[in-house]
């Protein structure tokens, strides 16, 4: 396959900083020498230009933190990505969770596409519901439609449809927000989903649901990831997925050869032990882009 990786080294949606500097991990953590290995061809498009946090209005707009900055850096990526063929695979690195109100978008090139969100937390908070007013918080529901209308169509009138969605490794979400996942109607597998049904027959489901999708996004939190195997990340929540049942959902979206697009974000060097996290994130995008163990 043709992949393409696209960094978006953005901290303004999160509460901590260091988030920005998870291109730059997950490159040294040998992101393209790990998928050319697996016989992709591998282009680095470098960086889309987010503004510092020291020198960005961080005016809050109705509640919302550094929407300006955020807006500009996620209509950049939209645009890279919305231009790229529609053969290319493309990999968007964050970058905290924010970025995928354009990664979405632009890797979606206009088509009905299922988002698979792995993530400890629904990011389906609006201005409203919102406690932080960190968009990381936000990015999904702004992806089908709701909130701040500039951020809500970051990608034109395309709109991500919330039967298209299923979360993945659920465990942390604010009061105001449930009640906003439960009406739109999005499908959640929470840890306890996990450890009733098991990975495997959640991805099989996931799959099932997500049938009528002309295109299919991955967007890995690395927080969705036990705190214990991803320590970097802004927001730990315990209880997350385990190593092995982070690389058995890739292994099996990977055989089902019907993804089409991945992000990995929320890398956060500042926190992490020896860049661990990054190192582990690359071995989830490696196994969802074909590496077997035997
Ligand atoms: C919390 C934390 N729900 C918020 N969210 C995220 O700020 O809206 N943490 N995404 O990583
Ligand atoms: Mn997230
Ligand atoms: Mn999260
Ligand atoms: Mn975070």
């Amino acid at each position: 396959m043709n992949l393409s990786i696209l960094g978006i080294p953005m901290d303004l949606g999160a509460g901590r900083r260091g988030v920005d500097m998870g291109p730059s991990a997950l490159r040294n953590a040998r992101l393209a020498g790990a998928l050319r290995a697996l016989g992709h061809h591998v282009h680095d498009l470098g960086d889309v230009p987010v503004a510092a946090p020291e020198t960005a209005d961080r005016h809050e707009h109705q509640g919302l933190v550094f929407r300006d900055s955020i807006l500009s850096a996620c209509r950049a990526t939209y645009q890279q990505l919305a231009a790229l063929p529609e053969t290319v695979f493309p990999i968007s690195l964050g970058g905290d969770h924010s970025v995928s109100m354009g990664t979405v978008a632009g890797a979606a090139r206009g088509q009905r596409t299922g988002l698979i969100w792995v993530d400890a937390h629904t990011d389906y908070n609006t201005p409203q519901s919102s406690e932080s007013g960190n968009i990381h918080g936000m990015p999904v529901a702004h992806l089908t439609g709701l909130g701040d209308p500039e951020l809500s169509s970051i990608g034109g009138a395309w709109r991500l449809r919330p039967e298209d969605i299923v979360m993945i490794g659920i465990r942390s979400v604010d009061r105001a927000e449930r009640e906003l996942v439960r009406q739109a109607g999005i499908k959640i597998y929470t840890m306890k989903d996990v450890d009733q049904l098991g990975i495997s027959r959640i991805a099989a489901e996931t799959l099932e649901r997500l049938s009528g999708t002309e295109r299919l996004h991955v967007s890995f939190d690395a927080d969705a990831l036990d705190p214990s195997v991803a320590p970097g990340v802004g927001t730990p929540v315990p209880g997350g997925l385990s190593y092995r049942e982070g690389h058995l959902l890739m292994e099996l979206l990977s055989e089902s050869q019907r993804v089409t697009s991945l992000d990995l974000v929320e890398v956060n060097p500042a926190l992490d032990t020896r860049n661990a996290t990054a190192e582990v994130m690359v071995g989830m995008a490696a196994s969802l882009l074909g590496q077997q163990i035997m």
